[in-house]
């Protein structure tokens, strides 16, 4: 990748991804793009370009005018927002993905195009699951994925783009709150830790979900766009994670900093039944086998990083709890 427009700039991924992009290619090769503008280091620090990702024509002319050799298209509704909104979410997360295909197959470049553990469904195996097993989402935000993966896969086939996927699992990270997840319990959790010391979670005790922090996530993005080619058996979306959690798990870490921290539950019966019909931990051993992937963190190094991080970011005012 030398120069790189990536979409959905200011969401929780895209936040950290303009920043490290810039750090690794340089600021004038990353051109952030996003449906709006705001006073974030992603929209300020660098080329940037308000683009809505439905608009094809926008988002060719984008890509052309950057003379853009990749594209990270992370524009997209979670799956909680997505569930609220399935007609919006089907034409954004789709017809997005299409402009980005059809973008890459007309200017010759690469794609970035996440899936996710919710392309998996409740069918699937919980333990272990595979990287080649049956797709059967129970979410429009699954099914959009699982769809997404076949679209990518078609278009290598078909046209020889470069597409190259992930199944991010829930992402931990503390720059940009997420917004319409259901995994982003684990990211309120830290906040409401150092903020006051206790958090009620929206999802219960014992419900496993695969988990990664975001500088992992966007390690592994740059690992696989740079990896050889030749090495890649498949271009719909490996299997990644770093570790398998559950709410009760993230507090435990998270007391041995802050021990008097308390968890207490009042379940969303809405992201309960989605998170419910996403597999305990998935198997990512292609990803290693084929491109090297190596998560950086585990539960404990992402506590310590994500606690320590927002001590010093959030004002005096906003914290209620000292960190040992
Ligand atoms: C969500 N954070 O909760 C996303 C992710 C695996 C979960 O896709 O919708």
């Amino acid at each position: 990748m030398k120069r790189i427009l990536l979409t959905g700039a200011l969401g929780q991924i895209g936040s950290e991804m303009a920043v490290k992009l810039r750090e690794l290619y340089g600021d004038d090769a990353v051109l952030a793009t996003d449906i709006r503008k705001d006073h974030s280091e992603a929209a300020q620090g660098g080329p940037f370009r308000l683009l809505d990702v439905t608009d094809g024509r926008a988002f060719h002319e984008a890509a052309r005018a950057h003379r853009a050799d990749a594209i990270i298209h992370l524009a997209a509704l979670l799956s909680a927002t997505a569930e609220a909104k399935p007609m919006f979410a089907w034409q954004l997360n789709m017809g997005g993905l299409l402009n980005a295909l059809e973008t890459t197959r007309e200017l010759g470049c690469q794609l970035f195009a996440p899936s996710s553990i919710a392309a998996f469904g409740p069918d699937a195996p919980r333990q272990g699951t595979p990287q080649d097993t049956w797709l059967r989402p129970a979410t429009m935000y699954g099914i959009s994925k699982a769809a997404g993966e076949q679209l990518c896969e078609y278009y290598y086939r078909k046209y020889d783009v470069d597409a190259r996927g992930l199944r991010f699992p829930g992402l931990v990270s503390h720059t940009a709150p997420p917004g319409g997840g259901t995994t982003d319990y684990a990211v309120e959790m830290y906040v409401y830790a150092i903020k006051s010391g206790r958090y009620t979670s929206y999802i219960g005790k014992g419900t496993y979900l695969d988990m990664m922090y975001m500088p992992d996530a966007i390690a592994s993005v740059v690992s696989l766009m740079e990896a050889d080619a030749s090495r890649l058996k498949r271009r719909n979306a490996y299997n990644v994670t770093a570790m398998s959690v559950d709410p009760e798990a993230i507090a435990a870490s998270i007391r041995r900093r802050l021990p008097d921290f308390e968890l207490r539950f009042d379940i969303d019966p809405l992201r309960q039944e989605i998170a419910d019909g996403w597999p305990d931990a998935i198997d990512a051993s292609a990803a290693c086998k084929e491109w090297d992937f190596r998560p950086a963190y585990d539960l404990d190094r992402t506590t310590d990083d994500m606690l320590a991080t927002l001590h010093r970011k959030l004002p005096d005012s906003e914290k209620g709890a000292i960190l040992l």
